[in-house]
């Protein structure tokens, strides 16, 4: 049975994926580069130098150049971060990660992002987490089944034992091939092959998840 719960960051506990789509857009225009919220879809939850890449395409562009804006976009995504807090967590993040601990389950983040640290310190739920895995711990980013694979190792636990919520493609199919079980957050479409979807955190209880497990 399930004894970890991993969660993917941005799109999950909180919004900054919006902030991630902002520093992205600013750098297309600067670059003019077509870009749109639609495009941006695409990027959901995959690792900043894959994510540049969709982004210029088959343009022509030397590895300096890529790190160059590669830093230039993180470096609006910092900027815009640096004023979040508590207040950007998604409805019913903080009453779920309480919720969990108390049942005795162990809690571990699983971000493709290598902000990660900076944004849980900010949100002030570094307290109500055991493990924090992010784009500095494994190699291979999402879909590799890495991370998630990292995350339930630092747990202790087993990867059949540990439950993932996802909000993007990607994650979806890097918990699936780390065996886990898979709770997909937000639209369907984008959620192919997650067990369970839902639609938002709210009102979620260890007990209400494993009730939707048996159905
Ligand atoms: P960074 P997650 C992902 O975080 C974001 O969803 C994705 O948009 C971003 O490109 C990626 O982290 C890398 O982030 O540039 O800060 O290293 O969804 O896996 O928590
Ligand atoms: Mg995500």
């Amino acid at each position: 049975h399930i004894q970890g719960v991993i969660f993917d960051l941005d799109g999950v506990l909180t919004d900054t994926s919006e902030y991630h789509y902002q520093a992205w857009q600013k750098l297309a225009d600067e670059e003019g580069i077509p870009f749109n919220r639609q495009a941006n879809e695409a990027l959901r939850g995959i690792s900043r130098r894959a994510s540049l890449m969709l982004i210029i395409g088959n343009r022509k562009y030397s590895e300096l150049q890529i790190q160059e804006m590669m830093e230039r976009k993180n470096n609006y995504y910092v900027e815009l971060i640096e004023n979040i807090t508590h207040n950007n967590l998604l409805p019913g993040a903080v009453s779920l990660l309480d919720n969990l601990r108390v049942a005795g389950l162990k809690i571990a983040i699983g971000s493709a992002s290598k902000n990660a640290h900076l944004v849980i310190e900010k949100l002030g739920i570094i307290d109500k987490l055991d493990v924090i895995a992010d784009g500095y711990s494994v190699q291979k980013p999402k879909p590799a089944p890495d991370l998630f694979l990292f995350a339930a190792q630092q747990l202790g636990i087993a990867p059949q034992q540990c439950v993932v919520f996802e909000d993007a493609a990607a994650g979806i199919e890097a918990a699936l091939g780390a065996g886990m079980w898979v709770v997909g957050m937000g639209q369907p479409e984008r959620l192919g092959n997650a067990h369970i979807i839902l639609p938002s955190l709210v009102d979620l209880t260890w007990e209400k998840l494993q009730a939707k497990f048996r159905d």
